[in-house]
Order: C-alpha cells, then structure tokens, then sequence
C-alpha cells in the first residue's frame, strides 16, 4: 500500500512524498504555547493551539500521514516583471492551490480506499488545523528554514504542501531532523518588515498577513512597507533570496495556469469594482480576498509611486 500510494501521488505532480506517524507533536508544545502567548496569532483566529500539535484531533484514530510537496513557481513568473504591474505572490498564480490538490488528493484517497475497502482518511491542504511543515519535516521531506518554511533540500521552498491522513499503520520514512541554513540569514535581513527571526516568524509584522488575512490596519511601518515596495497580495521576498531556490523544482503549468490580468496589468487598470473583481479571481486564491480590501492596498501602492 505504502509503495503503491507514493508512486500515486508522485504522478500526481508533488516532488517528494514521506510517510510521518500522527502522534501528537510533544517538543512543539511549549514552543506553540508561548507563541501564542506572545500575540502572534492575533490575526489568525482560526489556529488553535490545543488542537494543532495533535493530529489525532483532526482524523480520529489517525496513524499515518503521507505528505506531498507540490512545486508551484514557474522560472518564467516573476511577480512585477511587466511594466506598471503589481507583485502578486507566485502561490496566487493560477488556479487556487485548495481546488487542485484537495482534488488531487481526494482522488487518491477513493482509490485508496477501493484497494483496502473499511481505510478512513482526510485530506488537509492548509485549512485544516495542523502542523504541515512540521508534519513535513517529520516525513522525511526537508527542514523548516530560518523563515520557517519547508526546505525540500535542493527542490528548494516554492511548494505546498499536501497531506493525507489515514487511520492505518503504513511504515514510516526517516524523520528529516537537520537543518542546512548554516550561517546565512538572508531571509531575514530582506524582510522589510523585520517579521522573522531565526525560526520564528510574527504574522503581526509580515506583510502576507495585512494583504491575504485580514482587513485589520497593519502596523505604520507594514503599510509603508506594502506601499512602497508594492506586494499587493501575499510576498515572496523571503523566498526570493534562499539559496536553496537556486534551482528548485518547478511546478507543473496545469496547476500554474497562465498569468491573467492581475498579474502583468499596469495597476492604473486594477482598481476594480466587485464584479470585475469576482469575474478576474474566480477559481483563484485571491477570491478571499474582498474587492474592497484590494483597492485600498492598490491605491496605497499607486499613491507610494507618484
Ligand atoms: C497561518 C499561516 C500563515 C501565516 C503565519 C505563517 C507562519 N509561519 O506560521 C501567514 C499569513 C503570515 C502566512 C504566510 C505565508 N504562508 Co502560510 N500558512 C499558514 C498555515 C495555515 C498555518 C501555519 C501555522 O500553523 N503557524 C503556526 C506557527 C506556530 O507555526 P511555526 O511558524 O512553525 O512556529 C513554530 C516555530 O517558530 C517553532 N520555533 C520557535 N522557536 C524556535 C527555535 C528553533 C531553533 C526552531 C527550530 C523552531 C522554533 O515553534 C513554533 C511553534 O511550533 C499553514 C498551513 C498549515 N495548516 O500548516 C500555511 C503555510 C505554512 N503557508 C504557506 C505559504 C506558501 C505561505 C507564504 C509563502 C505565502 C506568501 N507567498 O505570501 C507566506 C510565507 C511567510 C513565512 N515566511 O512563513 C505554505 C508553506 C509551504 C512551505 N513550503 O513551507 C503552507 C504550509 C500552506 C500549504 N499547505 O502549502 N501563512
Ligand atoms: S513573506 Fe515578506 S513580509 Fe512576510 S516574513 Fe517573508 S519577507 Fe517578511
Ligand atoms: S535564506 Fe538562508 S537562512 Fe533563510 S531559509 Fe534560506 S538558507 Fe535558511
């Protein structure tokens, strides 16, 4: 079954497939508990801190969890490249990541489930209150970087991940439990919002957060950064400069899609109404964010340029 389900999941486009235990995450505990306890979640209502080191709380009875790493940047997507036109986040490229891999996933759960009738499982593409990097990491897939996001080692970190969890006992692969950042610290002297430090990142000061999350008025110094350095939508600085996205794995253009409007039009063009809004993000990731919020992060970046 284990041999069966990476080949599976390999031909359904992620890079690396492990297999973790679900037990719950007992060294992450405290740490959790007083990143909590520091505000960060302030704009993340949604994690909960009791649940999310135990995956058994997500799929009862939860033994094994495959984790896919799904490469989704394109050498040939650069975020405001075009003339005029706003940075979006390379994972917003494209069809929304959601849509494809729970697809994908759930295909793969059914005819899991067809070869061994009586297995239960749940897909969990990033709603789901777990760890996925951590899980990730405990597959065998990488580390999390200093900007604490899954290194997949030379496939570098332009990936998500995907996870299915499945209450029967498949073998585990080899916990990841190095990390190769060494001495470099590049992610962290780009941000220009002074949001992570080694391993830790504070969402109260990272730009993604204020332009995808929340509608709540960033810090001064968070909108002068989102104007200014023009991140209408989430950012890829941190990315941007690892090491270890000399020469990743890119990602399959049928999740990728080719880039609309949004992506390579002057901003000028972009302060759409709310049905010009919902006509240009259908199916994208984009759609939770609301037409109203978009036009005050536009013409805070229009106002930064002229
Ligand atoms: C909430 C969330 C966010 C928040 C907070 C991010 C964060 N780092 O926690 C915000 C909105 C800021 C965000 C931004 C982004 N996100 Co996001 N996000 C999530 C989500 C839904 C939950 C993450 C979570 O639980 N955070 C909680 C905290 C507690 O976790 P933590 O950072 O690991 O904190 C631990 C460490 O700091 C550790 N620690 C503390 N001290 C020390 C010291 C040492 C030495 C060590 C080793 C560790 C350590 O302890 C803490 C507690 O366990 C996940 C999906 C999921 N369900 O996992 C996606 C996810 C992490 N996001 C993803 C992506 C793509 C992004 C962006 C790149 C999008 C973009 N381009 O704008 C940015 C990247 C920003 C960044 N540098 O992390 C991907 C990452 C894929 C990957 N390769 O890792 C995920 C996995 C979604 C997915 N399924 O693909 N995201
Ligand atoms: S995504 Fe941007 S703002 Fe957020 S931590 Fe990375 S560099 Fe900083
Ligand atoms: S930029 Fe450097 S410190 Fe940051 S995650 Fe990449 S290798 Fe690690």
């Amino acid at each position: 079954m284990k041999d069966w389900l990476r080949a599976e999941a390999l031909a359904l486009g992620f890079a690396r497939v492990g297999f973790a235990s679900c037990e719950p995450f007992e060294a992450e505990k405290a740490r959790l508990r007083q990143w909590f306890a520091e505000g960060r979640a302030a704009h993340l209502p949604y994690l909960d801190p009791d649940v999310l080191a135990d995956p058994g709380r997500v799929l009862a009875g939860a033994q094994t969890a495959l984790v896919g790493f799904f490469p989704y940047a394109r050498p040939d997507a650069v975020p405001g490249a075009a003339p005029g036109s706003l940075k979006l986040s390379r994972y917003l490229w494209g069809t929304d990541y959601h849509i494809t891999l729970k697809g994908r996933l759930s295909r793969l759960l059914r005819a899991a489930q067809e070869r061994s009738p009586g297995l239960q499982g749940r897909v969990c593409v990033d709603t789901a209150p777990l760890l996925e990097r951590q899980l990730a990491a405990r597959a065998g897939l990488g580390w999390q970087g200093k900007h604490t996001l899954l290194i997949a080692g030379k496939d570098g970190s332009w990936g998500f991940l995907g996870v299915l969890l499945l209450d029967a006992a498949l073998e585990r692969d080899a916990p990841f439990e190095t990390e190769h950042c060494g001495a470099c610290t590049a992610c962290l002297d780009i941000c220009p919002t002074q949001a992570l430090a080694p391993f830790r990142l504070d969402p109260n000061r990272c730009m993604t957060t204020f332009t995808i999350e929340t509608e709540a008025e960033p810090p001064v110094e968070v909108a002068e950064a989102i104007a200014t350095t023009g991140w209408a939508a989430g950012c890829d600085l941190c990315q941007e400069v690892c090491p270890w996205n000399g020469a990743p794995a890119w990602g399959d253009p049928e999740l990728w899609g080719r880039p609309g409007r949004l992506h390579e039009a002057p901003a000028e063009g972009l302060l759409l109404g709310a049905a010009q809004w919902r006509v240009r993000t259908r199916r994208t990731a984009l759609r939770r964010v609301r037409d109203r919020h978009w036009r005050k992060i536009v013409g805070a970046i229009l106002a930064a340029r002229y």
